[in-house]
């Protein structure tokens, strides 16, 4: 093939995919789009949410990729992708939704391929199991793998039918004196000094 027909070709390719990514956007609801499935944890991927980097990070995490436009969104914990999911503005994004079976996976440090279909998982509220964010909602794909870590570590099992801001809330009170403690650690690793009051420089 000349070199000439090859830049013809590409010119063509290039034209179409425009085309089809312009159409994709008009997709109403009820288009079927096809699968994107979930992408990999990349070292250096900071939370949607918290900032904070994933892959330094023990637990279940989480990734919401939407279906318009194939953006991800990563997150360092399933709780911290619960709280942006249920924003007025994002629970009705067509989206595919993914946070790791813990059950086939190391705690410490998940592996992507055990990534699964986070509306069927289920969930751990109240064991003393700890994340990224310190109390953690921990997912499972197995109802039976869930009852497990109850019966191990405390809590209760819920479906993502019961993921609500309720459980947010409960999580965040459960939280608060971890988030605190993280807080601080991360004032130190960053040194980042409280400004001093200016106010009491008179005598
Ligand atoms: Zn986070
Ligand atoms: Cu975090």
């Amino acid at each position: 093939m000349s070199l000439q027909s090859f830049s013809i070709r590409w010119l063509g390719l290039l034209f179409i995919s425009v085309w089809l990514t312009a159409c994709s956007d008009d997709a109403g609801p009820g288009a079927v789009d096809e699968v994107l499935g979930p992408v990999a944890f990349e070292s250096g991927d900071e939370c949607h949410v918290c900032g904070m980097i994933i892959t330094e990070l023990p637990g279940a995490k989480a990734q919401v990729r939407e279906s318009r436009n194939a953006n991800t969104h990563k997150f360092c914990s399933t709780q911290d992708m619960l709280s942006w999911w249920l924003q007025p503005e994002n629970k009705n994004l067509q989206a595919e939704i993914y946070v790791h079976d813990v059950a086939l996976t190391p705690w410490a440090s998940p592996l992507d391929e055990h990534l699964i279909d986070a509306r069927s998982a289920w969930y751990v509220i109240g064991s003393s199991l700890t994340g990224a964010m310190g109390p953690s909602l921990v997912s499972y794909s197995e109802r039976d793998a869930a009852q497990a870590l109850v019966d191990a570590k405390g809590g209760r099992v819920l479906s993502w039918e019961d993921l609500n801001l309720d459980i947010l809330r409960e999580l965040a009170s459960a939280g608060h004196e971890h988030a605190t403690e993280h807080g601080e650690h991360l004032r130190q690793q960053h040194g980042v000094v409280e400004p001093e009051n200016s106010h009491h420089d008179s005598h």
